[in-house]
């Protein structure tokens, strides 16, 4: 029978001046069963996020300039595999850790993403991505994103996705590379789970009691939703060219 804890996994939180959170956040994920190695990602912060993480355990990987959360996660998911060179972890792809990737504004709820990780290193599936519950503070936004995001999936792979843009995950190392390189910035969600499911790969969404800081309906939310549906759009009429190619 599978173990029912996974031998280890490794966790990437990729990080942009989250001084007031990124401490709370290591501090749960390094609890969670399995996870032997936390990685944060300093995507160029100008606050303590880096200092912080590590002062609370976390090995740290900074980006001098900010370049993106999908950078992040890609240099991330470099970091651990260079460690497992060094620890002689050998077999290709199948010797690897799973990666689970955590966004930084979680706090102690991050520790409830551990459920994301059974059904993965089981083998039972390829990917989990969490759904949330509804959050305490409601965000500004109106859901376009949101909307064309799980149109987009849908309309190339069939998979309705309940919350698509969901940035915790979990997925094994074959999984990533298929998704590789991931799409830019804020599309890398939808990236993911579209070129994993088009991979012939099992993707499944996990209820998980997750509170993260929600952008609100000021300047800044709109900023970063707006930048959001361009790196999704961006993401899906690569891989509609892409299939059109095939
Ligand atoms: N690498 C990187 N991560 C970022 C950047 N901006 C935000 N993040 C991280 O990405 C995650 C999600 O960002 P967040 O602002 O919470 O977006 P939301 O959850 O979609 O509202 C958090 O872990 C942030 O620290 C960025 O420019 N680069
Ligand atoms: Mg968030």
């Amino acid at each position: 029978m599978a173990p029912a804890t996974p031998a280890a996994v490794a966790a990437i939180i990729p990080a942009k001046d989250e001084a007031d959170r990124i401490a709370a956040t290591v501090t749960a994920v390094r609890g969670i069963p399995g996870v032997d190695l936390v990685v944060v990602v300093d995507d160029g912060s100008s606050d303590a996020t880096a200092e912080l993480a590590r002062e609370a355990g976390a090995e740290v990987v900074r980006h001098a300039r900010n370049r993106g959360k999908a950078a992040a996660m890609t240099t991330g998911a470099g970091y651990v595999a260079r460690q497992e060179d060094v620890e002689g972890r050998v077999g290709g792809s199948a010797a690897r850790r799973p990666l689970l990737f955590v966004d930084a504004d979680l706090e102690g709820s991050a520790a409830n993403v551990g459920v994301l990780v059974p059904p993965v290193a089981q083998g039972r599936v390829d990917m989990t991505i969490a759904t949330l519950p509804p959050q305490k503070t409601t965000g500004g936004g109106h859901g376009f994103v949101v909307r064309l995001a799980r149109k987009g999936i849908e309309d190339l792979t069939g998979f309705v996705a309940k919350q698509p843009l969901s940035g915790m995950r979990c997925l094994t190392r074959e999984a990533f590379d298929a998704a590789s390189p991931l799409a830019r910035g804020w599309g890398v969600e939808v990236g993911l789970t579209v070129d994993v499911l088009l991979a012939g790969m099992q993707v499944e969404e996990v209820p998980c009691e997750l509170h993260h800081r929600v952008s609100g309906s000021d300047w800044r939310g709109q900023v970063h939703r707006a930048k959001q549906y361009r790196d999704v759009a961006l993401a899906l009429t690569q891989r509609r060219a892409r299939r059109r190619l095939r």
